[in-house]
């Protein structure tokens, strides 16, 4: 049983619960919290004015300048089905990533889409041979700086003309990875993401990997030099014949890559928390406008309230179920879990977790009584999943 929704106290930052009639369905296996409910359909994408709005309209521009025929999607439903968003893309039943510990389900089949590849096979099977689809994302994930539950990804495909590819028609797999074709595919890719980068960020560091998704074989990760760290960005590669087959396109050959926006844009704009995008603060909101990439100028930093809970762990512990159960407590007043000791009790066998929690609002100062009462709850709470807590 995962958390059941229920109206929340103490989540001073959220705003409305508008749509939690729509996703909160009373359905045994939901999982989705209102704090997530309150977070679809904020549309930061297709804000002009709104850091991620403003990055995906400088990414649109680049590929049309190059091409115009790309299509253009910003406005799909984040309600996808299992299908949609898993098999047509070869990610089977027993994939980590569609078990309900990583993702929001509505019902058994529709969910909030992981990913903006949800959309690929649908117009690749209505016929689009290029197109780009932005939209708002949602993932079960641990909590820090950089990982939000919701965030937003663009995702782009081109079809080549069978003529450029005719010539590597019945192979087998092993000699079309090896095939000119395949590489041809493989290099355009890379090419036209690294003009991307230089569109967006002027020259910057940038380094491939090799990288696994089971929908493009081969398939590569590109990471970006940010001061001194290097954050990946994006995951991109040849996407896998059975995909276009799925799709009625198995006589042709493409590519397909997802950005992440979030990341992106934290780099682009100097953003420092992940959680500031999703603020209404009009300290953030009247920094930003259309069109226009500038320095973000942090306003003061509220001093973090630091918080430790310890407890024996059930034999089914999922830790995203603890980290969502902060979230939907504490809202974003949460900063960061950082788990900070593991014990095991060797007569017993029992195993302990300690976590540290950092508790920060982003606008004003926090008490030490009102964090007592939220600590509290989540220790309360945290029985429910089966925790003793010490
Ligand atoms: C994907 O989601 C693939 N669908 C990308 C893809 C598309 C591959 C098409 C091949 C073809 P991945 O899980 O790595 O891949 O996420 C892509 C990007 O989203 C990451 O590089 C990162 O920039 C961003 N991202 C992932 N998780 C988070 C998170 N929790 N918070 C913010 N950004 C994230
Ligand atoms: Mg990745």
């Amino acid at each position: 049983p995962l958390l059941v929704s229920k109206p929340l106290k103490g989540t001073t930052e959220s705003s409305s619960y508008a749509n939690v009639d729509r996703y909160c369905v009373d359905h045994p296996n939901n999982n989705i919290p209102n704090h997530i409910a309150a977070l679809v359909g904020r549309g930061l994408h297709t804000k002009e004015d709104h850091p991620i709005g403003i990055i995906r309209s400088k990414i649109q521009d680049y590929f049309i300048a190059q091409d115009s025929e790309y299509k253009i999607f910003d406005g799909e439903d984040p309600i996808v089905t299992t299908t949609q968003c898993f098999d047509d893309l070869r990610i089977n039943p027993d994939h980590p990533g569609r078990s309900p510990s990583d993702t929001y389900y509505i019902t058994d089949e529709t969910l909030l889409r992981t990913h903006t590849s949800a959309h690929q096979s649908m117009h690749l099977r209505d016929g689009y041979e290029k197109f780009l689809c932005a939209g708002d994302v949602y993932r079960r994930d641990e909590i820090d700086s950089s990982h939000y539950p919701a965030f937003h990804q663009l995702e782009g495909v081109k079809l080549f003309p069978s003529a450029d590819v005719d010539g590597a028609k019945g192979l087998s797999k092993e000699e079309w990875l090896a095939s000119p074709e395949c590489k041809m595919i493989a290099d355009d890719l890379k090419e036209t993401l690294e003009g991307l980068m230089d569109h967006l960020f002027g020259p910057v560091e940038k380094k491939w990997s090799d990288d696994f998704f089971p929908f493009t074989e081969p398939s590569f990760e590109c990471e970006i030099l940010y001061e001194g760290e290097w954050l990946e960005v994006l995951g991109c590669g040849v996407i896998h014949s059975e995909v276009l087959e799925m799709a009625d396109r198995g006589d042709r050959r493409g590519w397909a890559f997802g950005l992440g926006l979030e990341r992106l844009a934290m780099i682009l704009f100097k953003i420092p928390d992940i959680r500031l995008f999703w603020s209404d603060d009009t300290r953030f909101s009247k920094q930003f406008s259309a069109g226009k990439i500038t320095t973000f100028k942090p306003y003061s930093k509220y001093p973090p309230v630091f918080k430790d809970i310890a407890f024996w762990l059930p034999e089914d512990f999922v830790e995203n179920d603890f980290f969502e159960m902060a979230r939907g407590i504490a809202g974003d007043l949460v900063e960061r879990m950082e788990l900070t000791d593991t014990f095991t009790n060797p007569k017993t066998n029992k195993t302990s977790k300690c976590y540290r929690i950092t508790y920060r609002s982003m606008d004003r100062s926090l008490t030490d009584d009102e964090i007592n009462v939220l600590q509290n709850d989540l220790r309360v709470q945290s029985e429910t999943l089966g925790l003793e807590v010490r």
